[in-house]
């Protein structure tokens, strides 16, 4: 069977523990490439992926926004599948990501919230960054999106979208709130988002670099530079 045109890239930074114990589960050889995008990594990871002939492309400056452009530019395949190795996201999610685009989907989100799903904070009492997720969600959902059904984690870095249609997106946010922008971007224009129940793991290793405040106001700021594509502006 030959490889589907589709790239697997691996956002990492300093995530060896993750890549050690998740790397037999993710299906490389299924896709035509698999390359990193590293933002500096200095725990082995490079020399991880090295060993196992996978590319690595590191980024002029750190920050997630900044990887998802690098990857689209490095890649020649016609779609691609963003997976954060550090334990968050199921391997098995890969190949279902991708088949939402071939079954005519524009992006494909592994969401954590919504019936069928499980996120990190599921089973705590507080869940405050599962309930700021979901208000971001639902704020994009009615700002931006026309149609049904919701996108219920418009968040997710978990994710697949046509290489082109990404270079087309035009995005500017360099840091954690990349997946917002291009959400809400993509429900501006009308594209089918399909979402894929998933459940949500712990983190394997290593350290958390998106910190919770900062994060949150970067998503705002988000909001902020999409306002003036409200879906009543453009009607
Ligand atoms: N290429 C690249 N990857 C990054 C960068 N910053 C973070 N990552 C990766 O993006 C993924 C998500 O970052 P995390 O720190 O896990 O954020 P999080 O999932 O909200 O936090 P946890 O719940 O602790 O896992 C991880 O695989 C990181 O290694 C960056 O600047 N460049
Ligand atoms: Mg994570």
């Amino acid at each position: 069977m030959s490889p589907r045109d589709s790239a697997i890239v691996l956002l990492t930074l300093n995530e060896v523990e993750g890549l050690r114990a998740l790397w037999h589960r993710i299906p490389v050889g299924e896709f035509r490439e698999c390359f990193a995008v590293d933002g500096g990594s200095k725990d082995g990871t490079v020399e991880f992926l090295a060993e196992r002939g996978i590319p690595v492309v590191t980024q002029p400056i750190r920050g997630r926004g900044v990887a998802f452009r690098v990857a689209a530019e490095a890649s020649c395949c016609e779609r691609l599948v963003f997976f954060s190795p550090d334990g968050n996201e199921d391997p098995a999610d890969i190949v279902r990501l991708d088949d939402r685009l071939l079954d005519g989907a524009r992006v494909a989100i592994a969401r954590r919230f919504g019936p069928g799903a499980v996120n990190e904070e599921d089973g705590e009492t507080v869940r405050l960054r599962a309930r700021v997720n979901d208000t971001l969600s639902r704020v994009a959902n009615g700002l931006f999106h026309s149609g049904q059904p919701r996108v219920y984690d418009t968040i997710n870095g978990f994710r697949a979208l046509r290489r082109a249609d990404l270079l087309e997106l035009a995005t500017t946010v360099k840091r954690f709130p990349i997946e917002y922008q291009i959400t809400i971007r993509s429900l501006c224009r009308g594209w089918r988002v399909d979402e894929v129940p998933t459940i949500e793991g712990s983190r394997i290793g290593g350290v958390r670099k998106a910190s919770s405040w900062p994060v949150g106001v970067d998503h705002l700021k988000v909001l902020a530079t999409e306002l003036p594509n409200v879906r009543w502006l453009r009607a």
